[in-house]
Parts: structure tokens; C-alpha cells; sequence
């Protein structure tokens, strides 16, 4: 299986998220890619590390607007190194987009204050969706299954909105260029709800979202991931939320993903594009789910009963340490490593 990923966002390293008026260490980290990484190179004959060329600047905004983008680019470029800019107004005002001062318009665009921009982090998020558009290339050119890992991750950052950690929304950019070839499924099993990807695609017909999460009550993004949320106008029932409640483990994790996965089969996509998160992990410092490592191997057995092309794209994920074994498991289950080193 090949292994999209890239070595820009080693270096890529913000140091503190806000939350309720506090400063905390920041989750994502770079050891968060290394540690899958790692785990995957001890099976050489089943994975094959690449890192893909960057693509057309235009290409994103298939799935973000145009103003969008220049304005983090902007804010991004005036930056100091080392400076993490939390924006200050934090609405859809629209006199923040007539300011003289370029870093307000960060603020129209941020959904939440969890996050800091630096200097590199358009360059960073913008470059490491190269990972997810390869993957969707090499489906669109027959391969039944590939990895992207891109980092920072993607499914919090919406049409015209960033936070969460999320910039640019990888899995929702693979799954725009899949369209090309037929109706696309994305299953998102991070810990936390989807919100930017239900948001590109909410009003779509072509592309199903089906999210299993915390539910917005008790867990961020707070403001998206109830049930009731089915999706608009042309779209309306191609979106599936299956909220779950803190403490939830595999003996309740099981029938909400065969809902899920139900909703897949019914759709009947060419393609299915897997958001995966590990922060559904026991251990995670962020989710409060009960998951353990061999959970994830029956959790891919599942998803490839499907019987369909899959592009994985890496979402979340925090206890560093554990994400290789997750990952492992993981592919495991889906049939990657040979039975003598399938570690589940
Ligand atoms: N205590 C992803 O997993 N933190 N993003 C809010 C709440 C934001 C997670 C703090 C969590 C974002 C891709
Ligand atoms: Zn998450």
C-alpha cells in the first residue's frame, strides 16, 4: 500500500492552543506522523512511503473559496517567525474584511480560537494536501487502497472556515477530485465531528458525509454533529451523524459504525474516502472514548467489507506513543500486513 506523506510539516510545530481562557501545549505535534511512520517501516514489503509532488495552488479551491485562502496566505506572510497569532475578533463580521489591517481578516475566517496561525502555516497545510491528491489519483488510476497522512489534518476546516487544527480540509479535497469518477462516501471515525467536511458537502447529492463522534454537547466542535443534521437542499439526506457519548467503547462503538457503514452500502459510492482519527483511542489526552488498539483492526475488517475502493486519510490522533500500534492495527484489519506480522 502506498503511503502519502510529507517531511515539510516536521519542522511545523505550533505551541499552545486557547480554550476557555486558557493556554494549553498544543496536540498536534510533529512526533504524531513520526510515530506512524516509524511503525509502518517495520513492515516494508506492505507499505511504500512516498511523498508526492506539490500540486497547482488553484487546485484548492475546488473545496475552499478563493478568498479564503488568499487571506491566510496573507496574514500567514506577514507573520514573525516564531509568532503564533491568535485573531482576535473571532465572527463573520463583514467590516473585518474592509480592515487595513490583514490579520482581522484571519478572524472572519476562524470558527473557533483553538488554534494559532504562524508564518509557515498556510505554506504547511497548503503543501501537505499534495498527500491526500495523491492518494485520489492513484484510486482514480485503479489502486483499491491508499494511505495519506497529512499533518496538519483537515476535517474541521469548512468551504470558508478554519480551526480545530484544520486549514485545509485533505479528505474533503480527495474526495472533490473522486466525484470526477462517481458518487464518493466519506466515513469520518475521528473522535470529533467533521464539521468543515459536512459543510463543503452538505448541500451535495454526490457525496455522502457519515460521521460517528462525540456528541457536540460535550466535545468540540460544540457548534456541529447532532443527528439532525441531515444536509440541505439537494444534499438533503446525503448527511449521517451518529453522535456517541463520552466513555463509549467498542461494545458501543460496533452497532453505531454498522449504521454507518449501512448508509455506505445504500448510498453505493464509486469510492470511499475513510477520515480516520485514533484520538477514539482509550489513552488519547483529548477524546473521551474507550478504544483500544486491537479495536481499530475490527474496525478496518468492517470498512472493507464494503467491498470498495478506499482512500484513508489521517485525521486526529494524540497519544503519540500509541499511534503506531494504532495504525498497524488498523491495517492490519483491512489486510495490509501478511497473517505472520498482522499484529490485531
Ligand atoms: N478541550 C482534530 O482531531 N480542542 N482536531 C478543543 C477542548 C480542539 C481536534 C479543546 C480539538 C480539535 C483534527
Ligand atoms: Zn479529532
Amino acid at each position: 500500500m502506498k503511503v502519502y506523506y510529507s517531511d515539510v510539516e516536521q519542522p511545523y510545530h505550533p505551541r499552545r492552543s486557547f480554550f476557555c481562557g486558557r493556554f494549553t501545549a498544543y496536540p498536534d505535534v510533529p512526533g504524531r506522523t513520526r510515530s506512524i511512520l516509524a511503525a509502518l517501516e517495520g513492515h516494508p514489503a506492505a507499505f511504500q512511503p512516498e511523498r508526492p509532488a506539490p500540486v497547482e495552488p488553484a487546485l484548492l479551491e475546488r473545496v475552499h473559496g478563493r478568498g479564503y485562502l488568499e487571506a491566510l496566505a496573507a496574514v500567514c506572510a506577514r507573520l514573525k517567525p516564531d509568532e503564533e497569532f491568535f485573531p482576535f475578533h473571532q465572527q463573520r463580521l463583514p467590516l473585518l474584511l474592509e480592515s487595513p489591517y490583514p490579520r482581522l481578516r484571519a478572524g472572519y475566517y476562524a470558527v473557533d480560537g483553538s488554534m494559532p496561525l504562524l508564518a509557515q502555516s498556510y505554506a504547511v497545510a497548503s503543501a501537505v494536501a499534495a498527500t491526500a491528491v495523491a492518494g485520489a489519483q492513484a484510486l482514480r488510476a485503479g489502486t483499491g487502497l491508499a494511505y495519506a497522512l497529512p499533518r496538519p489534518p483537515g476535517h474541521h476546516a469548512g468551504r470558508q472556515s478554519y480551526g480545530g487544527y484544520c486549514l485545509i480540509n485533505h479528505a474533503a479535497l480527495a474526495a472533490e477530485l473522486l466525484t470526477d469518477a462517481g458518487k464518493v462516501a466519506i466515513l469520518d471515525v475521528d473522535y470529533h465531528h467533521g464539521n468543515g467536511t459536512q459543510d463543503i458537502f452538505w448541500e451535495r447529492d454526490d457525496v455522502l458525509y457519515a460521521s460517528l463522534h462525540c456528541r457536540p454537547e460535550e466535545a468540540y466542535p460544540y457548534i456541529a454533529g447532532t443527528a439532525e443534521e441531515a444536509g440541505g437542499g439537494r444534499g438533503a439526506g446525503c448527511n449521517l451523524n451518529v453522535p456517541l457519548g463520552g466513555g463509549t467503547d467498542w461494545a458501543a462503538y460496533a452497532p453505531a459504525l454498522e449504521t454507518a457503514l449501512e448508509a455506505v452500502a445504500r448510498f453505493d459510492p464509486a469510492t470511499v474516502v475513510v477520515s480516520l482519527g485514533f484520538d477514539t483511542l482509550a489513552t488519547d489526552p483529548i477524546g473521551t472514548f474507550a478504544l483500544v488498539p486491537a479495536d481499530f483492526a475490527e474496525m478496518a475488517r468492517r470498512i472493507a467489507a464494503l467491498g470498495k475502493p478506499l482512500l484513508i486519510v489521517q485525521e486526529g490522533g494524540y497519544d503519540v506513543p500509541a499511534l503506531g500500534a494504532c495504525a498497524l492495527s488498523f491495517f492490519g484489519g483491512l489486510g495490509v500486513l501478511p497473517p505472520s506480522e498482522d499484529t490485531a
